[in-house]
C-alpha cells in the first residue's frame, strides 16, 4: 500500500489525491508537517516538501507531485488524465504549470502563510494585509480566466477532465479553504468547480480539516 505523507492544506498533495483516487489506486495518509523538517523526512526528500509518496514493500519513494502524477500516468491505465494529441497534452500540461507555480506562488502559499502558518505560530512574523489583499486580487483574477476557459470548453484543457482540472481545483480548494476566494460573478468558473467537488475522488478533502483552522460555511456544499 501507497503511504503519502502530507498535511491537510497541501494542494499538492490534494492534487495527486485527486490523481490517485480517479485512477483507482489505494493509499494511507501519513501526517507531515514540513516545516517540522523531521529527520526522516528530510532523508526522503532533501528539498523538504511535502507531498512524498512511498511504498516500504516494494522499496520505492517517490518525490515531487508532478513527476508523481507523471509516473503514475505512465503506469495506470485506467481514467488518462494526460491524453490526446501532443498538443492537446502540452495544453494539459501548460496548465498544471500555470496553477502549481504561478497560481500556488501568488495566490495559495500568501494564504498558507497568512492564514494559516502566522495563525498557527509556524511563522511568527506580523500579518500582512497587503501580502493578503494581493493574493486575493490576484485569486479574482485566476477566477476570470477560469470563466473564460470554461465559456470556450467544456473542461479547462479541452474536452475530457484531466490532470490540468484537479491541479487548479487542488489550488482552488486551499484558497477557498482559507477563505481567499470571492466567488460573485465567476458563474462559469463557480460551475466548472461545483461539478469537480461532486465527484467522489474529492468527496474526502472536503471533510478534512486543518486543525485550528475552520473553513467558511460554503467551502464544502456541493448543491451551489
Ligand atoms: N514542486 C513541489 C512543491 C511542493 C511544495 O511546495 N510543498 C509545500 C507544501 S504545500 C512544502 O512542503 N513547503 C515546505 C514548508 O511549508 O515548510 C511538488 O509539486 O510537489
Amino acid at each position: 500500500m501507497w503511504q503519502l505523507y502530507q498535511f491537510p492544506l497541501c494542494p499538492f498533495s490534494r492534487k495527486l489525491r485527486l490523481l490517485m483516487s480517479e485512477k483507482g489506486i489505494g493509499y494511507e495518509l501519513w501526517r507531515e508537517n514540513p516545516w517540522e523538517y523531521r529527520d526522516e523526512f528530510v532523508q526522503m526528500n532533501a528539498a523538504g516538501q511535502t507531498p512524498i509518496l512511498r511504498d516500504p514493500e516494494r522499496g520505492i519513494t517517490l518525490v515531487d507531485s508532478r513527476g508523481i502524477c507523471e509516473y503514475f500516468e505512465e503506469t495506470v491505465e485506467k481514467s488518462p488524465l494526460i491524453s490526446g494529441t501532443a498538443a492537446q497534452r502540452a495544453e494539459i500540461r501548460r496548465l498544471i504549470a500555470m496553477f502549481d507555480e504561478v497560481f500556488y506562488s501568488g495566490v495559495t502559499a500568501p494564504l498558507l502563510l497568512e492564514r494559516m502558518k502566522k495563525r498557527l505560530k509556524i511563522d511568527r512574523n506580523p500579518p500582512d494585509s497587503r501580502l493578503l489583499h494581493d493574493a486575493m486580487r490576484l485569486g479574482h483574477e485566476y477566477l476570470y480566466y477560469v470563466d473564460y476557459l470554461i465559456d470556450n470548453r467544456p473542461w479547462l484543457a479541452g474536452a475530457t477532465l484531466t490532470l490540468a482540472d484537479l491541479t487548479a481545483a487542488a489550488q482552488i480548494s486551499v484558497a477557498d479553504y482559507l477563505g481567499g476566494l470571492d466567488w460573485s460573478g465567476h458563474e462559469q468558473a463557480r460551475s466548472w468547480y461545483l461539478v469537480i467537488k461532486s465527484r467522489p475522488s474529492f468527496r474526502p478533502l472536503l471533510s478534512e480539516r486543518m486543525e485550528g483552522i475552520q473553513p467558511p460555511e460554503n467551502y464544502g456544499q456541493i448543491d451551489g
